[in-house]
């Protein structure tokens, strides 16, 4: 069983972290993958849900596409809401909601690899570290059309406040994200900003992800 990622490699890994699934995507998904990995996304995770999404051996062969684009870039490829899926290809992580199976069980399943959990309230973040969370993903930020359930928008001030209650773990920012507002988010405590849109529905989606990490403007190494 692998060690666990340290919170410092974990940092770095979510600096422009790209969600992606096939009803996300203007073009074929691998494309828009490997078109941002050359732009210098810095994880993957493959969300394959809502109306259309793929499921089964399409799902699964998906899946192993955009794992090996991943690995040949060298970068970790983390699965949405399927430990079954993540065990059976050997993703490097797993990413899971309040709604979703149990942060502790999900730890207890999948070893050292790399766990991200959704948190929306201190209480709700303090508890997925308490459970083994290796990152938390903070949003909706901003309005976003890309989740259909998607909570209230809780502004950039949420990841300010989380700092200032004590949270230090590493932090996603999600929802919304767009180079005009990745510096603000990064200036109010997150280590990187997850995109669905603002990768996958851009014109040259290579030149987004630049955009992003530029704008996002990390002080880290
Ligand atoms: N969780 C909170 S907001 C969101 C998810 C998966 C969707 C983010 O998509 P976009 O297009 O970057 O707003
Ligand atoms: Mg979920």
């Amino acid at each position: 069983m692998s060690e666990r990622i340290s919170a410092a490699v974990m940092r770095k890994s979510l600096g422009v972290y790209l969600v992606i699934g096939s009803i996300n995507c203007r073009q074929e998904p691998l494309q828009v993958a490997e078109a941002a990995l050359a732009g210098g996304a810095t994880m993957i995770q493959f969300r394959e849900k809502g109306p259309g999404a793929l499921t089964g051996e399409a799902k699964l062969r998906l899946a192993e596409k955009l794992q090996a684009a991943c690995r040949r870039a060298g970068v970790p490829f983390i699965v949405n809401d399927d430990v079954e899926l993540a065990l059976a290809i050997d993703a490097d992580g797993i990413h899971v909601g309040q709604e979703d199976e149990s942060a502790v069980r999900v730890r207890e399943r999948i070893g050292g690899r790399i766990l991200g959990v959704s948190a929306h309230t201190v209480e709700e973040a303090r508890l997925a570290i308490h459970s083994g969370a290796d990152y938390l993903g903070i949003g909706p930020v901003y309005p976003t059309g890309s989740k259909a359930d998607a909570r209230e928008p809780q502004g950039p001030g949420f990841i300010r406040r989380l700092r200032e209650c004590g949270i230090g773990a590493p932090l996603v920012a999600i929802g919304g994200i767009t180079a005009a507002r990745a510096g603000e988010v990064i200036r109010a405590g997150a280590d990187g900003i997850a995109v669905i849109s603002a990768v996958t529905q851009a014109a040259d989606v290579r030149k987004a992800v630049e955009e992003l990490h530029a704008a996002a403007d990390f002080e880290h190494e």
